[in-house]
This record gives C-alpha cells, structure tokens and sequence, in this order.
C-alpha cells in the first residue's frame, strides 16, 4: 500500500475539507488544482446543493474554478461524512466564535473531531485549521482521535495549522501565503509540512501544534492591540484638538520601526475582535491576567460610543439635538470591499443612534440588507434626494465603491469614522 507521504508527493492523496467557508472552499480548490481528490463537507445543506450545482458562494472562489474541479471529477460536497473514511488527509476548517458569554466556543471543533474519530484509520493526517487557543489540538482533538487505540504518531497524524485566509486581499491567496504547521509529534510536523507544501509555496514548520496555534493568536492579538492603540490616539488627539489622521500619516514617513494603524468606529470581523479573548480566557484560566489584551477590548469596544458622541456635537452645531435627527450611515460591512458584517461596529453605532433617539437608514453597496435587532433593515441608494434628507451622514465603512464627492456635494453635514472623504471638500469632520 502506497504510504501517505507518497500518496501526497504524487496528487493521489485524497483530501478531506470539513468547513467549507472562506477558508475551507479556497482550501479545496488548491488542492484539485494539483490533482488531488477532494471531499468536501460542511453541515450547511444549501451550500452543499449550490457547491454540487457549480455555484460558489465565496467571493474568492470564481464558479467557473469550482465547476472545473466537479467536471475534472476532482471534488465533491456533501453534508454527510460517511466519505471521510475514504481520505488520506482531512482538514477541519470550522468556526471558533465566542459564546454570548465571551466565551470560546469550540463545539463546531468537537462536532468535527466527532465525525473524524469513528473513521480514523492507520496512515491518515488530520490537520486542524480553526483559530483556537494554544493546548486545543492536544488537550480537545488528540483524545477523541486516540480513542479507539490508534497512536498518534505512530498509526495516525495529528497537527494544527492556522488559516490565512484575507477574505478579498487580492494579492494573497493560499498558495503566496506562507503556511505555518505543528504537530502533536516531530513526524506530525513533518508530514503536514509536505501536504501543505503541495499548495503553498513556503511552508513554515514549528516544533509543537501549541506553537502554531499560538503563532497565530500572536498576529492576530497584535492587530487588536494596534488597533486599540490608535483608537485611543484618536481620542487623545481630539482632546488635544489635533488631526489623528495627519499625525498618523507623519508617522508612516519613518522608514523603521513604525507601522500605520487606523483609528475607526470599532472592531468588526470574525477574526480580530475574537481571536485575542480566546488567549485571554486561556490565560485567566491559568491565572493570569492578559492585560494588553483586555485594554485593547475595552478600548476598541469605546469607539461606537465615541463616534456617536462625536456625531452629537456635530449636530450641536446645527443647534440640533441628536433626538429627532436623521442620520444616513455610509457602511455595514465590518472592513471595506467585503459583504461580511460579523461583529461590525456599524451595527453597534446604529443601536447607540437610534437609542438617542435619532433615525437612521443605511447606505452599503455590499450589503443589500442586514437583519437589524430581529428586523429587516435595507439599504438605501446613494442619491441627492437620500443625502439631502439626512441631517448628518456618518461614514462607517470606507468602501471605495461609494461616491464620495456625490456625498461631499450633498450632505449637509458629515461624520467621517474612516478618513474615506480625505481631500474632498465640504461640511466633513473626521474622527
Ligand atoms: N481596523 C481598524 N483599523 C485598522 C485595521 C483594521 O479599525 O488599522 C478594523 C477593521 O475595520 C475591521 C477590524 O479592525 O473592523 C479587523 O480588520 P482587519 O484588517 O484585521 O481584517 P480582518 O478581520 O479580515 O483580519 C484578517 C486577518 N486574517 C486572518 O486572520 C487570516 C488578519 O490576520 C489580517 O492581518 C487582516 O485580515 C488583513 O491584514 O487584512
């Protein structure tokens, strides 16, 4: 029987990809493109249906790519994993949210590692890719893997790899993103390291599954804290009655040792506002108090409330109040360019408006429609009349795609959150 490092330096190793979101179906794809089969699952029946039907439903995967993989005979999805017994490889790509309580919530990880188990057999890998906190391959997979007898190691391979996935970067993708790998064991590492280096051109090995996972807790931590960091300049500076903006772009001139960050509304995103607290209810729970982390949060969870202060004062202006105010919010979507708007703090500017008394419509060429506290909430076009009937407009997401200048012409008076309306002229404050 062919081994398993074979099977994957000649493209006959059949790969497994449970979770087939931005990070699984990309995944998926890369690996038909280098003559793998893939089998592709996901609890999602309306995704497997339109998957099976050649329909994508991720914005980086082009359907004419997905409709070649089925017609080469190179991929199937399904919602039922009686296939995974059939793999050599299987790549769990799932979600890790927070529970209401802020807690990780890893039941999609156990789900997963469930449907595994009872189909592990001698000579497969499986990979686990879901941003997790450090210790989760070892301490959650390992046991449910090894319970039937098979040794990790030695019958079976067990590592964790963290997605890079940038959900609209058009210049990264999967196979120019250097992929980290760690394993339970030193053949753990060294035979993910050979799968992933069948898609990736660098492929970054590291000495235990808990350094990987920790590795990306680390990049993803660092955007948090410089995020919160330059939130807090932003609201130093509007003490000081200083341009955050222009300082921040003064800064960006020193060639070393600096890099630019960006004040907002907020923290949006599945990975950024969530990823940091899984380290910091890890690390609470080995007493230990992570307080960068901590500070970012409550820093970065202050900025809906800034803005909308900010925002009040513009209308004071105006010698109008807040309440009874009609404001036009420009953004839904939790970072421009995307359709995303997980965790988006447009969403909490909007409650913190309407409780003031203030009403509010939005305008988001990404998002035709958000489900608004239990109620449908659409979006409206950008014209004169909708501009001109807004008594502020307040740029939340700084999509390229909007008409700024049309904004410029028409609002009466605008909140700039973003920076998006730099150089144009009109009633604009920025953040
Ligand atoms: N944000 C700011 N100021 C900034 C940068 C971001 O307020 O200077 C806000 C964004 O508006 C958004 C949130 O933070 O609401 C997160 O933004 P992000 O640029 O970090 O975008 P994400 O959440 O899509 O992060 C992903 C991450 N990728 C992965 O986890 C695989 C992150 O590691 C990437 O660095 C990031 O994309 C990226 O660089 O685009």
């Amino acid at each position: 029987m062919k081994t398993l490092e074979k099977k994957i330096r000649d493209g006959s190793a059949k790969v497994g990809i449970i979770g087939l979101g931005y990070v699984g179906l990309p995944l998926a794809m890369e690996f038909t493109k280098k003559g793998h089969p893939v089998a592709g699952f996901d609890v999602d029946k309306r995704r497997v249906s339109e998957l099976m039907k050649g329909r994508s439903y991720i914005l980086d995967v082009p359907s004419s790519e997905l409709q070649e993989a089925l017609k080469a005979g190179k991929f199937t999805a399904s919602a039922k994993g009686d296939r995974l017994s059939s793999c050599d490889v299987i790549i769990i790509c799932v979600p890790t949210p927070l529970r209401k309580t802020k807690e990780p919530d890893v039941s999609f990880i156990l789900d997963a590692v469930r449907e595994v188990a009872p189909r592990l057999k001698k000579g497969m890998l499986v990979v686990l890719e879901s941003t997790t906190y450090p210790g989760t391959t070892r301490e959650i997979a390992l046991p449910i893997l090894e319970a039937k007898g098979l040794k990790v190691g030695r019958d079976f391979h067990l590592a964790f790899s963290p997605e890079r996935v940038d959900p609209a970067n058009p210049r990264f993708g999967v196979h120019n993103t250097p992929k980290v790998v760690g394993g339970i064991t030193p053949a753990c590492t060294r035979v993910s390291a050979l799968l992933y280096g069948r898609v990736a051109q660098r492929v970054v090995p590291v000495a235990t599954a808990e350094s990987a996972e920790m590795a990306k807790l680390l990049e993803n931590t660092f955007r948090a804290v410089n995020i919160g960091l330059v939130n807090e300049m932003a609201q130093i500076c509007h003490r000081l009655k200083l341009d955050v903006w222009e300082i921040i772009e003064a800064a960006s001139t020193k060639p070393f040792g600096f890099m630019p960050f960006f004040p907002g509304p907020g923290l949006g995103g599945h990975c950024i506002p969530v990823d940091p607290v899984y380290l910091a209810w890890k690390m609470k729970a080995m007493n230990f108090e992570p307080r960068f982390i901590d500070l970012a949060g409550v820093i970065n969870s202050s900025m809906p409330d800034f803005t909308v202060e900010r925002v009040a004062e513009l209308l004071n202006e105006d010698c109008r109040s807040l309440k009874g105010s009609r404001i036009l919010a420009l953004g839904m979507a939790y970072k421009p360019e995307v359709t995303d708007v997980r965790e988006s703090p447009s969403f909490d500017v909007i409650k913190l408006l309407l409780e003031r008394g203030a009403s509010v419509q939005y305008h988001d060429p990404y998002v035709a429609q958000v489900d608004f506290e239990g109620r449908p909430m659409r979006s409206v076009p950008l014209t004169p009349k909708t501009l001109r009937a807004a008594d502020a407009v307040v740029v939340l997401t700084a999509h390229k795609k909007v008409d700024y200048a049309l904004v410029a012409r028409h609002a009466r008076r605008v909140f700039d959150a973003r920076n998006a309306m730099k150089g144009l002229k009109g009633n604009i404050v920025r953040l």
